[in-house]
C-alpha cells in the first residue's frame, strides 16, 4: 500500500490535502478498551473502532501505524505522494464518544501534541482544533486557546452521543467559530444508535455509506434549524463530494419550500434564503474519498471553483494514482489551482 512512485512536486500549484487525520496510539487503546467494555452502546463505534483498534489485517494495522506518526514517516508519504502541505485533524470520532469531563481533557492534550508537531514541521503541516461539542463552553475556551497556536480551524465528527449541533444548545460553538472566523469542518462519524441498525446488518455503516448519509443530514439539519441565518459568516467545511448534498440541491430546495409552505412540521421554519444558497455561501467541499472528474466538476458547477478543494483522507485513502489522476483532469489549470492550493489557503487563512 505504500507509494511505489515518487510524485514530484507541481509547478502550477502546490498540493494541499486538507481533511488529513491523525491519532496518538493512546487514543486507539483508549477506543480499544472502549470498545471492549461496551459502555458507550453505539454499534456504530464497535464496527469501526472495535475493528480499526486491533484488527491484524494489513489494512488496518497500516492505518493504525500511520495515524500516530506526526513526523518523518509521515512527511516521506507526502513526499511520496506530492503532497505539499497537509491539514491534520484528530481522526473520527475524535473525543467525542468520552464523557464530558474526559473528553475536555483529551482535547487539549491532543491539541497540544498537534501543536508541537506544526510548530516542528510548519511549512508542512497546519492544525485543526479537536473539540468536545459536549462541553459547548469549554469548546469555545478552547478554541481560544488554539487560535494562539494558530490553528486554522475545527474539527468535528458529526453527531456527539446521538446530537446533531441542529440543537442550539450547541450554538455557543458556532458563535466562537463565527467571531473568530474558524471554518469547521464536519467530518464524518458512524450513524448514531437511533439510525444504524439497517446500516450495520449490511455492512454499510462505515465510509462505504453510512458516513455520507450521517453527515450530510447533519448539514442539511445545521441548514434548515436556521443556523446560517442565526450566524451568516460561519463556515463549513465537508468532505467526500459535500456527501452527496450537491447532487440534492434541486430537490432540497423544491421540497423545503413546499414543506414550509404548507406549514408540514412545525420544526421546519421559513429560512431567509434557499437551501441551496447556504450550500454556496457557508458551505466548502473536498473530495476526501473520492478522486473522480466528473464528481468534482459537478461541484465546481453548482457550488462554485471557490468553494471545491482538494484533501486525500490520508492514511484512510492513501492512493498516491490519486493524485496522478487529479492532476492529469481536463481542466484549465488556473482552475486545478484554485482545486489544488486556492481555496484551501483562502478558507483556512493559510499564510
Ligand atoms: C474511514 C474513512 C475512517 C474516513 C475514517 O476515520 C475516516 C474508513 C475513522 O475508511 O473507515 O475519516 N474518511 O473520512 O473517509
Ligand atoms: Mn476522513
Amino acid at each position: 500500500m505504500s507509494a511505489t512512485t515518487t510524485i514530484k512536486p507541481n509547478p502550477n500549484y502546490k498540493r494541499i490535502a486538507t481533511e488529513e487525520a491523525w491519532a496518538p496510539a493512546e487514543l486507539i487503546v483508549r477506543y480499544r478498551k472502549l470498545y471492549e467494555s461496551g459502555a458507550l452502546g453505539d454499534p456504530g463505534f464497535d464496527s469501526l473502532w472495535g475493528f480499526y483498534s486491533s484488527s491484524t489485517a494489513p489494512r488496518p494495522t497500516f492505518i493504525r501505524e500511520k495515524l500516530a506518526d506526526l513526523g518523518d514517516m509521515r512527511i516521506a508519504d507526502m513526499d511520496a505522494t506530492g503532497i505539499d502541505h497537509q491539514i491534520l485533524a484528530l481522526t473520527s470520532p475524535g473525543v467525542q464518544v468520552f464523557d464530558k469531563a474526559e473528553a475536555v481533557a483529551l482535547a487539549r492534550e491532543t491539541n497540544d501534541i498537534l501543536n508541537d508537531a506544526v510548530r516542528k514541521y510548519p511549512t508542512r503541516f497546519s492544525g485543526m482544533t479537536a473539540i468536545a461539542p459536549q462541553a459547548p463552553e469549554q469548546a469555545a475556551q478552547e478554541l481560544e486557546r488554539c487560535s494562539k497556536f494558530g490553528f486554522k480551524g475545527i474539527i468535528i465528527n458529526s453527531h456527539t452521543h446521538g446530537e446533531y449541533l441542529s440543537d442550539p444548545k450547541f450554538w455557543a460553538i458556532f458563535e466562537a467559530a463565527e467571531a473568530m472566523n474558524l471554518p469547521i469542518y464536519l467530518h464524518p462519524n458512524t450513524p448514531p444508535p437511533k439510525m444504524i441498525e439497517p446500516f450495520v446488518e449490511a455492512g454499510l455503516d462505515g465510509a462505504i455509506f453510512g458516513f455520507g448519509v450521517e453527515t450530510g443530514l447533519h448539514l442539511l439539519r445545521i441548514i434548515t434549524a436556521g443556523v446560517f441565518d442565526r450566524f451568516p459568516k460561519l463556515q463549513i467545511i465537508v468532505g467526500h463530494m459535500g456527501e452527496a448534498l450537491p447532487y440534492w440541491m434541486y430537490r432540497l430546495d423544491y421540497m423545503h419550500a413546499a414543506g414550509v409552505k404548507a406549514a408540514r412540521y412545525e420544526c421546519m421554519k421559513p429560512l431567509k434564503k434557499k437551501v441551496s444558497d447556504y450550500l454556496r455561501e457557508n458551505v466548502y467541499i473536498t473530495n476526501s474519498g473520492v478522486a473522480w472528474e466528473p464528481a468534482i466538476k459537478f461541484a465546481q458547477q453548482v457550488i462554485g471553483v471557490d468553494r471545491v478543494m482538494y484533501a486525500m483522507d490520508y492514511p484512510y485513502q492513501y492512493t498516491p494514482q490519486e493524485v496522478i489522476d487529479l492532476d492529469n483532469m481536463n481542466m484549465d489549470v488556473a482552475t486545478k489551482k484554485k482545486f489544488y492550493q486556492s481555496v484551501a489557503e483562502q478558507v483556512f487563512k493559510l499564510a
